[in-house]
């Protein structure tokens, strides 16, 4: 895959950002504004119907990739789990991960109404993550969430269940790759928010600092219900 984040700063050593896999949740395999290429939904558990497919036509504010967000991977929180992505890297080390959600649901549109635990390789990310909150109280809005972590042979992205079903829109896992021996060209993937001035940094507290919100405030109108 083409992806690539110019000019990231991994301590003193220049280094960039290479997609290892992007999987667009809920949805199929796409062409985002910035060339990436996005993967068909896979490598989740538990199958259909136990997780669901949910989709909204909608359009999906702060971001200029609504079909990543208009489409989300659901867990139903009434079927076995655990609830998993588990995404087949190269090889052991660091990876950057960057989880993308949008609330698509109408019903859960408030605070509170969806929340969830999110894990990556065994450690909380968040915990009681409500992505309506998260986007400024805002559904149809685009949010991430990014962390770097060590992992060998899979990456695991876990959702625990606090409030209602999990959702998750879109999941990007980068790999560290040195200036000096990266490819000189490539789109960078505008989505994920690591630049250190970057203005769509959130300020809220209580993020810890890998972690990153890009949120925006504007509501949208009605949708559909979708199946718990
Ligand atoms: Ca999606």
């Amino acid at each position: 895959m083409p992806s690539m984040i110019p000019s990231f700063q991994n301590g003193p050593e220049a280094s960039q950002l290479q997609a290892v896999a992007l999987v667009n949740c809920g949805g199929g395999a796409f062409t985002d504004s910035e060339g990436n290429e996005w993967e068909a939904d896979g490598h989740y558990q538990p199958a259909e119907p136990d997780s669901l497919s949910i989709q909204t036509t909608e359009t999906i504010l702060g971001t200029d990739d609504d079909a990543l967000y208009s489409s989300a991977r659901m867990f139903r929180r009434n079927r076995p789990g655990p609830y998993l992505y588990q995404i087949p890297i190269p090889a052991a080390g660091e990876y950057n991960v960057t989880l993308h959600f949008a609330e698509i649901d109408p019903n859960r549109a408030a605070t509170g109404r969806r929340t969830a635990n999110v894990v990556v390789e065994g450690t909380a990310l968040e915990s009681g993550f409500d992505i309506f909150e998260a986007a400024g109280g805002a559904g149809f809005t685009a949010v991430t969430l990014s962390t770097t972590v060590f992992a060998n042979e899979t990456l695991t992205v876990a959702f625990e269940v606090d409030k209602f079903n999990p959702i998750v829109s879109a999941i990007a896992v980068h790999q560290f790759v040195p200036a000096s021996t990266a490819p000189s060209q490539g789109p960078s993937l505008a989505s994920v928010s690591l630049a250190p001035s970057s203005a769509a940094l959130s300020t809220d507290p209580s993020v810890s600092p890998t972690d990153s919100h890009v949120p925006s405030s504007l509501p949208s109108g009605l949708g559909s219900d979708f199946p718990s």
